[in-house]
């Protein structure tokens, strides 16, 4: 079976961790987020391409959910002793030497996919990791000035890691992502799938970032095949995270049937909801899309396979 997976990270990764479980034998193409990226002393950092790579490659740090596993923070330490910032974003040595790589593989000409592919090789991920686009999207947020002045775009990571999204967002701007092409492999595997899912990533600047790709939402739309999501939402709230912030930048409410409208029936043909939301199935349902509740907290791999196997099952029910 052929399973296209559009990730963002730390959710996304988790999924697909619960995923190869429930369907070892099948073909996984994860289709990355890359909004995230952001360029850090002279380098190129892929914050979800490398957290769904460390994570299923197994040199992930498990409690943060990001960065590498055994971490120690001797350049970070002396960039602070030269006054060269950012402070605020954690960039470890075992992480650098990722980010030296790509920087230097970008630089000799090799697209980011190549890239990816080239890093894969190493962490062997057990699927097949293609970032959305091969050219440069970087999420902005716009915020309120802190000096009252009017409003002002910051970098989705300033506004996520440095002001820990502290301040309403007015808008999320993926810059660049209309003049981005899907990369190479992306529209091939999303014809070929037999299903297409949904993690419970970041609906707005993870899914939505990866749909902003002109191409991408219509081939899933176009795609002949069921198309089933899983909520990051539960009980009105993320169930990790602020992306109750960024649904409000966008104008939907933080909860499983709003997030479920907001990718629309032209997109889903099915949604998971939590137990604990089973009650807005009905809602979910009239708005066209097949609707399930059931347990949806990634507590551990087991817990994770058993919500992946549940989104293959209703896949099939809607196929
Ligand atoms: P990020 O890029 O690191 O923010 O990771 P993603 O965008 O891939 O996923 C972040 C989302 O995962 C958050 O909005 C969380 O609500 C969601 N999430 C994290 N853990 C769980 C879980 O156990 N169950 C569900 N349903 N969602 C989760
Ligand atoms: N997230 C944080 O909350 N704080 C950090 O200092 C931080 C550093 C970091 C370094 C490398 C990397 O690949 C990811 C990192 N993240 C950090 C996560 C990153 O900000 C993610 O993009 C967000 O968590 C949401 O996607
Ligand atoms: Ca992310």
């Amino acid at each position: 079976m052929r399973i296209v997976v559009l990730a963002g990270g730390i959710g996304g990764a988790r999924f697909l961790r619960g995923l190869k479980q429930a369907a070892p034998d099948a073909e996984i193409t994860v289709v990355g987020n890359t909004g995230d990226d952001i360029h850090l002393f002279g380098l190129k950092v892929c914050p979800d391409l490398d957290t769904v790579m460390y994570t299923l490659g197994g040199g992930i740090d498990e409690e943060k959910g990001w960065g590498r596993t055994g971490e120690t923070w001797s350049v970070k330490e002396e960039l602070a002793a030269y006054g060269v910032g950012p402070d605020w974003f954690g960039l470890g040595d075992r992480d650098f030497a990722t980010h030296i790589v790509r920087t230097q593989m970008l630089a000799a000409g090799y697209p980011l996919s190549a890239v990816t592919e080239a890093l894969c090789a190493r962490w062997r991920p057990g699927v097949r990791l293609i970032p959305m686009s091969d050219d440069r999207v970087e999420t902005h947020v716009l915020i309120d000035s802190p000096d009252g002045s009017g409003r002002k775009a910051v970098h989705f990571q300033e506004y996520w890691v440095r002001h820990r999204a502290s301040m309403p967002a007015h808008a999320v701007l993926p810059v660049g992502a209309d003049r981005a092409a899907p990369a190479p492999g992306v529209l091939e595997a999303i014809g070929a799938a037999d299903v297409v899912l949904f993690p419970p990533s970041n609906p707005v600047v993870s899914i939505g970032t990866i749909l902003a790709v002109p191409g991408i939402r219509e081939a899933i739309a176009d795609a002949a095949v069921p198309v089933v999501g899983l909520s990051p939402v539960v009980g009105g709230a993320p169930v990790r995270g602020m992306a109750d912030k960024v649904l409000a930048a966008v104008g939907v409410e933080s909860t499983a049937a709003a997030v479920a409208r907001h990718y629309g029936s032209g997109l889903l043909d099915g949604w998971l909801v939590d137990t604990a939301d089973a009650a807005s199935a009905a809602e979910v349902e009239e708005a066209g899309i097949r609707c399930r509740a059931v347990p949806l907290m990634m507590t551990d791999t087991d817990a994770t396979a058993r919500m992946a196997q549940e989104a293959l099952d209703l896949a099939e029910e809607v196929r």
